[in-house]
């Protein structure tokens, strides 16, 4: 353990709450940085995990470290993900109500292992039968199928998530796992067509032409040369290092069938996944009226094939716009431009849609099956993608920061803030530690009437008067003044240098990130008849307002917000500790200012502060009873005047503990291991005197 003055000199503290010093920023990354250095990288703030990437194999997560942090008590062992896994799950069953887990930090930091780690353990740990054993094997192999179609290499990740997830894992009442939910969030679907130099398009598509089988490339026309189509290499970095295509590839075959997709379904998906690259490979010609022709090219004999729509369709569709009036439909053709527009919106619109029916078919796989029976709880996994900042940043990072500012706020509200409304509901005396409530970024982003996506849905619709500038200029109407808002019109001459006339600037709870203003013509949804064609029922034609992207994207973030506050919180906060994806490399500025805009500080604040730890009476009563020859064993009096007497008979000094309504509140965690010690020590004296007193029958 790390009891002793030298080791910890050495491997730090393994909970931030008892760091001796006065609790600095300092004194918190020193710490930090010296379990990093000794491969620590877990550290807790009372049950909070602090995660630090590590960029390499550590050894930690065997089968032998799943056994070791089963069922043990939490504050027993060095933090581990485990640990926090198994106190969730034990949680649960005691308990039996819902839980989350909220894994946050930027991109590249580690949720996304983190989340996979987690649902390791609990595959390993929970009760296992033939029927669960399915079950545990679906939910494992959801990953990697998600993983090839929803993440990419980018500059800051090779593997790098590129849509948010949110997975339920439903438990029966005897912990047995029998099913599980995916709820998945804004896929950037622009990759399909463009990648920053670097950056790469889904893995999936560099499987199937690497891995692919020579059939199955036949049958689907590809050749095995990533540099043959236009969609993979707009970054130029179609191999990447870390990235094994070919064994990723028998891994997602493997996957799909123990999943159970029929052979029928497996078959469609890689043919419109083929379909996309076909597709990108599609050149048109002007004719001498300067409208966009398609030469009867192998591409569109492929599309046809592989999807299913007559050659004439597909031609005509790529090169003109359906115009409905009144009755009739009225055919307009494409200028060159137009139709590269059009042909990039398909491929976006087919991969977009086949995303949304492989997550909705993993469901199925993942329903429960097993028990209706019993009662059942979850414990939900959150992994979205990461804070982001690039050197350009668009729409997308735009809604990737936006879903990261909203789980900042609702850090903030669970922890920072329902932390200190729980003092005063319990008439625990507090002095309040203030915080930053990035409440107002959020509004500056949503609120109704007056936010960014409500000027963007109102530009939106205005086709034809509203341009990118004409939108750019409404939003500097109404957000001017704002701290949180700056654009080159806005900014003051020396910040006005590092602007160019068509970015605006958003102050972020992370960071600051200037981004190009949305091209209006990318947020109108558009209608594509091809779409239909693959995907007939899917869409009902509704006369409602049409809603952008963007308040779709919102919306859902209002109805997961919605999800999570129902059920108990836990956090993983990860952080990146250079931006160099290196190995035992550990920079200061970087680490500190994910300290900073993490909140942990605060947290840390308010945890230290206050009382780390808190137990109902009945429950606390209830274990350590027999360690007082007063409340063993039974207590006549109310569960509140027994903890008294109890924690008196302890020797709890009086600035150790606080009585309140319902709870006792400790202030740091060593006095109750102390507790749980001795604890320990008086069942192991009361099972020998049994035992002795048993022997001589
Ligand atoms: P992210 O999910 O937080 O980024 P990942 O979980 O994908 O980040 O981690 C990025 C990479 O860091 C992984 O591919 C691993 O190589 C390495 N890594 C992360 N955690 C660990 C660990 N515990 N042990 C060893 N290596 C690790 V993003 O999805 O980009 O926001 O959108
Ligand atoms: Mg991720």
């Amino acid at each position: 353990m790390e009891g002793s003055l030298t080791a910890r000199d050495r491997v730090g503290i393994q909970d931030f709450v008892l760091l001796d010093a006065y609790t600095s920023e300092s004194a918190v990354l020193d710490n930090l940085r010296k379990r990093f250095n000794e491969n620590l990288i877990y550290t807790y703030i009372g049950t909070l995990l602090v995660s630090v990437n590590p960029y390499k194999e550590l050894g930690i997560y065997t089968k032998k470290q799943m056994d070791i942090y089963m069922g043990v008590n939490f504050f027993e062992l060095p933090p581990h993900i485990y640990a926090l896994a198994d106190n969730v799950y034990r949680t649960m069953l005691t308990e039996t109500n819902n839980h989350f887990i909220l894994i946050s930090g930027e991109s590249g930091a580690g949720k996304t292992e983190a989340s996979k780690k987690i649902l390791q353990f609990y595959a390993v740990s929970c009760p296992s039968t033939k029927l669960l054993d399915n079950v545990r094997d679906r939910l494992l192999l959801s990953n990697p199928v998600l993983e090839a179609f929803g993440n990419a290499k980018t500059l800051k990740n090779d593997n790098s998530s590129r849509f948010g997830k949110y997975m339920d894992i439903q438990f029966d009442h005897m912990g047995g796992a029998v099913g599980g939910h995916i709820l998945s969030y804004l896929l950037e679907k622009s990759r399909v067509v463009h990648q920053n130099h670097g950056e790469r398009s889904f893995h999936i598509f560099y499987q199937l032409v690497e891995g692919g089988e020579e059939d199955l490339l036949r049958w689907l026309g590809l050749e095995r040369n990533c540099q043959r189509y236009s969609y993979l290499v707009q970054g130029e970095c179609a191999k990447v290092s870390s990235v094994n295509d070919k064994s990723d590839w028998k891994t997602v075959r493997k996957a799909l069938s123990v999943i159970e997709f029929s052979e029928s379904n497996i078959e469609s998906l890689f043919a419109i996944i083929a379909s996309v690259l076909h597709l990108g490979n599609v050149t048109f010609v002007a004719d001498s009226q300067g409208y966009a022709t398609l030469n009867n090219s192998p591409e569109i004999h492929w599309l046809s094939k592989l999807l299913g729509i007559p050659a004439q369709v597909i031609q005509v569709g790529l090169t003109h716009r359906k115009i409905e009036a009144r009755s009739e439909e009225v055919l307009s053709p494409f200028t060159v431009d137009q139709a590269v527009y059009a042909k990039d919106a398909l491929a976006k619109a087919i991969y977009g849609r086949t995303f949304t029916w492989l997550v909705n078919e993993l469901n199925e796989s993942l329903a429960n099956k097993v028990s209706d029976l019993f009662q059942k709880t979850v414990i939900g996994l959150l992994d979205i993608y990461g804070f982001e900042v690039f050197s350009v940043n668009s729409f997308e990072q735009f809604c990737i920061n936006y879903c990261n500012e909203k789980l900042q706020q609702l850090f903030i509200q669970l922890t920072l803030k329902s932390e200190q409304e729980e003092y005063e509901m319990e008439g625990i005396e507090w002095e309040s530690v203030p915080y930053f409530n990035n409440k107002i970024i959020c509004d500056l982003v949503e609120e109704k009437f007056k936010g960014i996506i409500s000027v963007l849905d109102e530009e939106c619709l205005r086709p034809g008067e509203a341009t990118d500038m004409t939108f750019l200029e409404k939003l500097e109407e109404k957000m001017g003044g704002h701290a949180h808002f700056i654009t080159h019109k806005l900014a003051d001459q020396k910040t006005r240098k590092t602007l160019e006339r068509g970015d605006f600037r958003l102050l972020h709870y992370a960071g600051e990130v200037t981004y190009k203003i949305f091209h209006l013509q990318v947020m109108r949804q558009s209608k594509n008849a091809i779409v239909k064609h693959c995907f007939p029922s899917t869409e009902p034609d509704s006369k409602k307002r049409p809603e952008t992207v963007a308040t779709q994207f919102k919306s859902s973030l209002v109805g997961l917000t919605e999800v999570l506050m129902s059920k108990e919180p836990w956090y993983v906060r990860c952080m990146k500790p250079n931006e160099g994806k290196q190995p035992g490399l550990f920079d200061d500025v970087l680490v500190r200012h994910q300290v900073k805009y993490l909140g942990l500080m605060e947290h840390l604040r308010v945890r230290r502060a206050g009382f780390a730890y808190r137990r109902r009476y009945e429950i606390f009563l209830q274990r350590y009873k027999p360690l007082c020859p007063d409340t063993w064993p039974n207590w006549k009096g109310t569960a509140a005047e027994g903890v008294e007497c109890l924690v008196k008979h302890l020797g709890y000094k009086p600035d150790e503990y606080k009585m309140g309504r319902t709870k006792i509140f400790i202030r740091h965690p060593r006095t109750l291991f102390a507790t749980e010690d001795a604890f320990e020590v008086c069942k192991h004296e009361l099972a020998t005197r049994i035992q002795a007193k048993y022997k001589g029958y």
